[in-house]
């Protein structure tokens, strides 16, 4: 497996290249544009200057995470036509940067939500947090007022400049069903994956976070069923997953090794968390140790040491510790904890296992 870091960006993120070169085993990073809206191309050298910027602290630039989608792909509408020829050209322009593999996702409207993003956990670390009961129950509206009073509960999808347009964008898919999703994800697909083919770069899609549907819009790729699905919609090697650990485990049906050794020729990108799953559907993130979530992660590394991955593989999101003051989910510590308790598991599979 080739361990990588996801980073923000220099002006994005409070994680800085260097401190991300002094964790162990570490040699690339994921990363992005974070500028860049959804729809628009990422032009040859604005992609340069930032691989460079990472090759010159000796790691490589293989992954981003995330190209994202224009809703109008997702809707369907007649204006995809344009933004996908967009986004092609996008995946051209990596490509002859080096990059191997582009996440992405097909989630309407918005990414990962949580109602907490500082949840206090026992030992006075906060985490993100998903309560259930409060997702049922709020509106939109009444989240998009929340994140409005307090500008710092910032989730994907909901940034300051995108809020006004949320309540539209929910209407819109209004007849939207799981079905057209389906259709209007295969449709991208069969569009892209050629030229991917062409290129030598790989198609990863991150599962929905959480895997069911929020706010009674569609969310198609929750379940082993969902994987199955996606990886026929195209019969291609580059057409591939992002297995989330912590996405998928958020519900007690998704097995997390199995999955990995039913699609080991389809995952080309490993996010690697824990989360602790309670009766009543709220989640909370923890840190990586099989004994502190519901996820057995062990069982998770020596499923991808049973497949002999090959592909990238990051923490993903982590708890804020030590009065760390970083983006949510995303500081250096406990995502660089995670990494050690990886490594650990896999070096001693490595050599043969733990002998008692
Ligand atoms: C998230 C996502 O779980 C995760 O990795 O932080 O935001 C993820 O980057 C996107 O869903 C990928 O498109
Ligand atoms: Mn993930």
């Amino acid at each position: 497996m080739k361990m990588i870091f996801r980073w923000y960006g220099k002006n994005n993120d409070s994680v800085l290249l260097n401190h991300i070169n002094q964790i162990p085993g570490t040699d690339g990073v994921a990363w992005a544009l974070h500028d860049k809206q959804p729809g628009e191309v990422w032009n040859q050298p604005e992609i340069q200057e930032t691989v460079e910027g990472i090759r010159s602290y000796g790691l490589h630039a293989e992954v981003v995470e995330s190209v994202n989608i224009h809703e109008d792909i997702k809707l369907g509408l007649p204006s995809r036509v344009e933004y996908i020829e967009k986004y092609v050209q996008t995946i051209r322009n990596l490509a002859s940067a080096g990059v191997k593999v582009i996440c992405y996702n097909f989630m309407p409207v918005f990414d990962w939500i949580r109602t907490d993003l500082h949840k206090e956990l026992e030992d006075g670390s906060t985490a993100l947090f998903y309560e259930n009961n409060k997702i049922q129950h709020i509106t939109p509206e009444a989240l998009i007022k929340k994140i409005t009073k307090n500008p710092e509960f910032t989730m994907p999808g909901w940034e300051p400049e995108r809020l006004d347009q949320i309540q539209t964008l929910i209407d819109q898919y209004k007849n939207i069903t799981e079905e057209d999703l389906w259709e209007h994800l295969r449709y991208f697909l069969e569009k892209v994956i050629p030229v991917c083919e062409e290129c030598d770069i790989r198609m990863a899609i991150h599962p929905d976070d959480p895997p069911w549907s929020v706010f009674g819009l569609p969310r198609i790729i929750s379940s082993r069923k969902d994987l199955q699905r996606l990886v026929g919609l195209v019969d291609s090697e580059y057409n591939g997953l992002t297995l989330c650990s912590g996405a998928l485990g958020a519900h007690p049906e998704n097995n997390i090794p199995a999955m990995i050794h039913e699609f080991k020729d389809r995952i080309h990108f490993a996010h690697v968390r824990n989360v602790r799953r309670y009766d009543n559907g709220d989640f909370i993130e923890t840190s990586h140790r099989a004994a502190d979530g519901s996820v057995d992660i062990v069982k998770v590394i020596q499923a991808y040491h049973e497949i002999g991955y090959e592909g990238y593989i990051r923490p993903d999101h982590g708890r804020h510790l030590w009065g760390e003051n970083c983006r949510p989910g995303y500081g250096l510590y406990d995502r660089a904890l995670g990494i050690m308790y990886m490594l650990g598991i896999w070096d001693t599979l490595e050599k043969g296992g733990y002998k008692q």
